[in-house]
């Protein structure tokens, strides 16, 4: 097993990597691009070794997704007794324990203690667009509101709930219909400043809505409760709540996309729970199966069981085998408090963290909740213009230096934290002493 240490034995990437990098060019579709391209060959918790025996230290968790470290011995243990057992059935022809387990979880840990349903499929993308059927068959309605910055999927529906054009709608049109964007409360960028935007994004909201769409038109609002892709958002106290108790005062569902930063990323269980909010349905995937494909949508029992039968399902969704990855990942959470491992992480990050920001002017805000945390890089903290290639540049400092990092925000400018839960402090520290010194190289 490899050693959490970081290795690099070679240079960034390596002459293995590149090789497979001129190999990839010739037969892999190029829309397919790679953000740092070592190919690995494994891993284990906080550390990929790639092809030339580099070891990276792992700040990415595979976009939020290997939550409970790669080589789980709970996963591995139970995906190997799984696909012993059997592989596949589809759980529309004849069902398995397995199915019925994750959803039995999702219902106990997603927030509220009201009676729920879930359904499993594949892909975040698929569970947000099953998330939206769901809510136009159950309230008889069309319309769904989502939110700048909001990152929801690359299907098509999903493209149209995503704000972002480049790279992810570019060319890819015409989108589905009956989508409305409202203004997301965004604070370090909201007009009157902070302490403003909660009151006034609803406000604009509930105006816009009232005005252009009508409120009895609409099935759901979409929200992420902090946003992902869109630059890792946190929306101010009071925003979620306040949204929540407007859509229950006009009878539209509040979905929830917990994909990201679900399942104890944020140091609880979900994001919503962060203010007790109650999503009318809740999508999740990532984190949920330490790296196996599987979504699930987790909703009212009402709601979710006024759907015909045959009309939710697909081929794969609820795999046995990412079944069972997802009972061991969440026995890991339950069992290992990830949640307060999580929070750990946080204090770590933050304060290192508040410190580069004392050093560097063009870290403009920091944000996040446990172990999803960012930094949002700007020319200067008065015009707040976004510094997108200096936020290139430190990112390509540190994969250079052999630590995996990811950016994200509309505007390539945001810097973001996602290791693994299950990552050693030494790690976490080594990982920002290498973005210490990347930035100083990258503004030198
Ligand atoms: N909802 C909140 O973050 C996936 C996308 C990476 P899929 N985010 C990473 C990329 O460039 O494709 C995501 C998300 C939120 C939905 C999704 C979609 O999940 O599993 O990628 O379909």
């Amino acid at each position: 097993m490899i050693q959490q240490k970081r290795v690099l034995a070679t240079d960034i990437p390596g002459p293995r990597s590149q090789e497979l990098s001129a190999r990839k060019a010739g037969a892999v579709a190029s829309g397919v691009s790679a953000g740092l391209p070592v190919y690995v060959e494994e891993a284990v918790d906080g550390i990929l070794r790639d092809v030339d025996g580099n070891q990276l230290i792992d700040f990415g968790s595979g976009i939020a997704v290997t939550t409970v470290g790669n080589g789980n011995r709970r996963v591995v243990e139970a995906v190997t007794k799984q696909i012993a057992d059997f592989t596949h059935t589809c759980f529309m022809v004849t069902p398995y324990e397995e199915y019925v387990a994750v959803c039995e979880k999702l219902n106990e840990h997603t927030p509220g203690d009201h009676e729920k349903r879930s359904a499993l499929f594949n892909s975040g993308a698929e569970a947000v667009e099953n998330a939206v059927k769901i809510a136009r068959l159950a309230t008889g309605r069309d319309a769904v509101v989502a939110f700048d910055h909001a990152y929801h999927g690359r299907t098509n529906l999903t493209m149209g709930l995503t704000a972002k054009t480049m790279p992810y709608k570019q060319g890819f049109g015409p989108f589905a219909s009956e989508i409305y964007r409202v203004p997301m409360a965004y604070p370090y960028r909201w007009p009157t400043g902070p302490e403003k935007c909660a009151e006034e994004a609803l406000a604009t909201l509930k105006s816009q809505i009232h005005v252009q769409v009508g409120e009895e038109n609409c099935a759901a609002v979409v929200l992420e409760p902090i946003q992902g892709e869109g630059g890792f958002i946190v929306p101010p106290d009071g925003f979620l709540a306040g949204l929540a108790d407007w859509c229950r005062e006009h009878g539209i569902l509040f979905i929830a996309d917990e994909v990201q930063s679900g399942f104890c990323r944020t140091g609880d269980w979900f994001a919503s729970d962060h203010e007790g909010v109650v999503p009318d349905i809740v999508t999740t995937a990532k984190g949920i199966a330490g790296g196996m494909p599987l979504s699930g949508v987790t909703g009212r029992a009402d709601l979710m069981d006024a759907v015909h039968g045959g009309g939710l399902g697909g081929t794969y969704g609820g795999n046995p085998v990412a079944c069972a990855a997802a009972l061991a990942s969440i026995e890991t959470m339950e069992e290992d408090d990830l949640v307060g491992r999580a929070r750990e992480i946080e204090t770590l990050l933050r304060g290192r963290l508040e410190k580069l920001a004392q050093k560097y002017p063009q870290i403009g805000d920091i944000r996040g909740r446990g172990a999803m945390m960012a930094i949002e890089l700007v020319e200067d903290r008065e015009t707040k213009v976004p510094a997108s290639a200096l936020a290139a540049a430190v990112n390509k400092g540190c994969h250079e230096r052999g630590l995996v990092t990811l950016t994200c925000g509309s505007y390539g400018n945001v810097f973001r934290f996602l290791p693994p839960l299950t990552i050693g402090d030494d790690l976490l520290a080594e990982g920002m002493d290498i973005l210490e010194e990347s930035f100083a190289a990258a503004t030198a």
